[in-house]
Formats: C-alpha cells, structure tokens, sequence
C-alpha cells in the first residue's frame, strides 16, 4: 500500500530522521507507526533493523518511498543462539545478550551515520548513542515506548539514587517520588518489592537497566513519548523539570486500522451471543502465569456466567492450556466459554459488537486498543512497572476501567476478585460500571477526534525542527 504524504501542513524543509530502537518486536514496531505518522508529514525516515528481521516488517512500512530499511548485522554474542537477532528470537532470560550484541553495532552505526547524515536519531536503549551522535553533529532523540508516568514513577534520577539500597528502595518504590502530579497512582508492597529487585538488573555489557535509561534520559538532546498532553501532559512536565530538557509528546499514535477481517471461526462464535455480552480476556503474548492464578483466573470468568473467550499461553510448567484446566471445567463452560492459546486478532474481536468486556494485562498497545473499542475495561496488570503504572492510571486516574484486586503482599488474586471487577463493569445498575463507561467513552472520542492525532504530530514535528535550530 502506498500512501501519498500530506504536504499540506508542512511549512518547514522536510526532516531526514534514523530511527535506531532496541531489537525486539515491540519497539521496532511502534517505531515503525510513528515513522509512517512522520512520513506522512513529508519527513524521510533510515530506519536500521537487524537483517532478517526486516521482511517481517515490510508490510507495515505504508511510505516506502520515504521511509527506506537499513539492515544491520546482529554481531554474534557468546550465549545466543546462532542467528538470532531480537529478543523475540531469544528468551527473555536472553534478551540482554541481544542489547549486549546492539552495543557491538556501534562502529557500524557510527559509519552508517556518517554516510546517511541524518539531522537527528531516536533510540531507546542503546544509552551510547548520544554521546556518538554529538561528536557527528547529529542531535539524538530518546523515544521511549514506557509511558511518561512510569518513567517519571521509577526512573528519576534522584529516586534512582535513593534506591541503591533494595530494602530502602521498596519502601520509597510504595509511594510516588515528590513533586509526582499524581497521588492515585502508588504501587503495592509486592509489586515495589519486585520493582526493587530489579534495581541490580544488567541489561545488556554488564551496564544496569535502569542505568541506560537514566543515561538515555540524562544525555539526550531530548526524550519524547507516545501520548497527548490532555492525559500524558503532567508527567511531561515533571519530567522536563527534572531532566531539564525538551519532553516532546507524538500523539496517541494509532496503527492505521487493519484491513483484514475477523477469523470465520470467531465471527461465527461471538455472533452466538447477545450484543456486549461476551468477556474477551486476553493477558499478552508473554505472560505465563503460575498454574494455580490461571486456573483461580478462569473459575472468575466461569463465576460471572457470562460468555467468554479468554486467549492465555499455558501457564508456568504447562506445555498446553489443556492440560491445566481446572477439574470439570470444560464441561460446566461448554457452549459458553473458550479457552485459547496462540495468536488472536485482538483488534477485530474487541471490535465485535457481542464484546462487552475486556480484561487485559494493561501492556500499552492492548490499552490503547481497549480505549479505542466499547469495551467496558477490567485491568489485570502483569508484574511490569509500566503495566502495574497503566493500570493505576486508568482505574485510579482516568477512572475507565476497573483494576482486579490482589493481595497487597503476594500479589495473588482470586476467582471472587476476578469476578467482582468484571461483575461491578457489566453491571448497567452499578454506579462505577456507569461512571467508567462515561469516562471510556469521553476519552475514546478524544482519541479518535481527527484533530487530536494529526495536531499533536504537528506539533510534534514542529518542536523536532526547533530542535535543530
Ligand atoms: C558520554 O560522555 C561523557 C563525557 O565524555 C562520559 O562521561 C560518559 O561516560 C559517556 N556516557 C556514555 C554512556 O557513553
Ligand atoms: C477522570 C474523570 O474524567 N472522571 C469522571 C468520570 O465520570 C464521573 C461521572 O460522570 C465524573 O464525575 C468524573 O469526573
């Protein structure tokens, strides 16, 4: 498909932008959507992405006239197995290889820039760059894909500081740094421990996590997210004062609607059922769970009687769903329940009109799909500081959807709190299921209002150029 670029807005010669996120799937890909809202405007984006994986993404690129693929050679790294190139190839025990195998790109990177002379790179982890970038006269951009709140939560630099310590860091990790805009979003004892715990963890040439972002953060001429300032604008402006530099938003982003249509198999079964009756629970293509929160996960939906479809990996130790359904449960949920693995076309089911309801592990791109569908939202976070964030953000802030309750220590929840939050959602007599239904649906028009996108990627753009100047 090629899409001819609206050059009306444009008032300034057009951008020459790299693009150089992190190897995996969910980085490149986004990069990938924010290239094409770019190209749009007229700006020609080199994007670099690891040799094999560019078939893979071909079919996204909707200006290839503009945006042109630079593939790069993935150096082999002690410990990955042979060829592979992102962390989607690799575990996810392995994925800092990946990041340490990105490092070892730097001398080709450097020529490749040299070569292109872009005016200026997005990156996100590969904290070298800004410092390689200076030295070319090139300015360098942090894109991060994590959401202004979660970075502003975790990752200032003076909290980063407090918490070299991990006991002390859980204690300070409970509640939100000083001067954070917003006081709902706090997290619980067990999800600040894990958070904590990950304080020591490498990622990539024996450099710490939170030690690129915060070098990304510190040394770039300037960070940016994906978001609008009607919801993100706060945590932009705290994280301007803190890291004292331009915080650039580039608009919700959204893919271009897909053209493909709903699986037969799944048309034909959701039409079974009655318009906004069926629950879609669907918890991300990473996320096992334990075999005993799987099982309490799938009791919940069978205790609310309602229709469902819920697409899960097996849990932890399982080799199919199948064999880890609870005792009886496929026969008492026969004919009204589906338990699935694998992949599902999210977007087109959630757009079904039978779905009513969502219940989702809160990664951005699934939230970003529930915002945009009439779904009533259940939020079921996975233990991940932006997912437990966009969790708190939307049930305590923009008060859309309703969060399942866990245990404030062990973090475990069960089939009566799974039930409970779809319940208080479906339920057209509760006055919270009223009021998130309200909320979702002011926001959702807010994120489809033409204007919105297409203004914030104009100014976007505009603020990019007075970079340079
Ligand atoms: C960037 O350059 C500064 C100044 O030379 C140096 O102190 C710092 O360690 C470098 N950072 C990275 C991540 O390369
Ligand atoms: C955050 C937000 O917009 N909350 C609103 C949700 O809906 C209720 C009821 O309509 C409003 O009072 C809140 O302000």
């Amino acid at each position: 498909m090629q899409i001819v670029p609206d050059k009306t807005s444009m008032d300034s010669p057009p951008l020459h932008i790299a693009m150089f996120p992190l190897f995996a799937m969910g980085h490149l890909t986004p990069f990938l959507h924010l290239s094409n809202k770019l190209a749009n405007r007229g700006h020609r984006i080199s994007f670099f992405i690891p040799k094999r994986t560019q078939s893979k993404l071909e079919q996204f690129n909707l200006y290839p006239n503009l945006i042109t693929f630079h593939p790069i050679n993935v150096p082999h790294v002690n410990g990955l197995p042979n060829g592979a190139e992102t962390t989607s190839d690799v575990s996810f025990s392995l994925a800092p290889l990946i990041m340490t195998a990105m490092d070892h790109t730097e001398k080709d990177i450097e020529l490749l820039l040299t070569q292109l002379n872009p005016q200026i790179v997005f990156f996100d982890f590969t904290h070298w760059l800004p410092n390689l970038t200076r030295r070319l006269g090139i300015k360098s951009f942090q894109y991060s894909i994590i959401n202004p709140a979660t970075v502003s939560y975790v990752r200032s630099p003076a909290r980063l500081r407090q918490c070299s310590d991990i006991a002390e860091a859980e204690l300070h990790l409970m509640q939100p740094p000083p001067g954070y805009p917003v006081s709902s979003i706090k997290l619980h004892a067990h999800e600040a421990k894990f958070l904590a715990s990950k304080i020591t963890w490498e990622f990539g040439s024996g450099v710490l996590f939170y030690d690129r972002l915060n070098n990304g953060l510190t040394l770039a001429d300037a960070i940016g997210f994906k978001g609008c300032r009607e919801i993100e604008g706060p945590f932009v402006d705290y994280l301007g004062e803190q890291f004292g530099k331009p915080v650039l938003l580039s608009g919700p982003v959204i893919p271009e609607p897909s053209n493909t249509v709903l699986e037969k198999k799944w048309a034909e079964w959701l039409g079974g059922f009655k318009h906004g009756s069926v629950v879609f629970c669907a918890l991300g293509s990473e996320w096992r769970l334990p075999q005993d929160q799987f099982q309490e996960l799938l009791l919940g939906l069978e205790l609310t009687d309602l229709p469902f479809l819920a697409v899960l990996k097996p849990p932890v130790g399982c080799e199919t769903v199948e064999i880890a359904l609870p005792e009886g449960f496929r026969e008492r949920v026969q004919g009204r329940g589906v338990v699935e693995s694998g992949w599902i076309q999210q977007q087109l089911i959630l757009q079904h009109p039978s779905v009513g309801c969502f219940v989702t592990h809160c990664g951005a791109g699934s939230l970003t799909e529930a915002l945009m569908s009439k779904c009533q939202i259940v939020l079921l976070p996975q233990l991940d500081a932006d997912h437990i964030v966009n969790a708190r953000m939307m049930g305590g802030n923009l008060k859309v959807g309703v969060e399942v309750e866990k245990g404030e220590e062990d973090g475990l929840f069960k089939k009566e709190s799974v039930c409970e939050a779809v319940k208080i959602v479906m339920d057209d007599e509760s006055e919270v299921g009223r009021e998130v239904r309200e909320n979702h649906s002011k926001v959702k028009n807010l994120l489809l209002s033409y204007n919105l996108e297409s203004d914030s990627i104009d100014c976007f753009c505009k603020k990019l150029q007075d970079l340079l100047k």
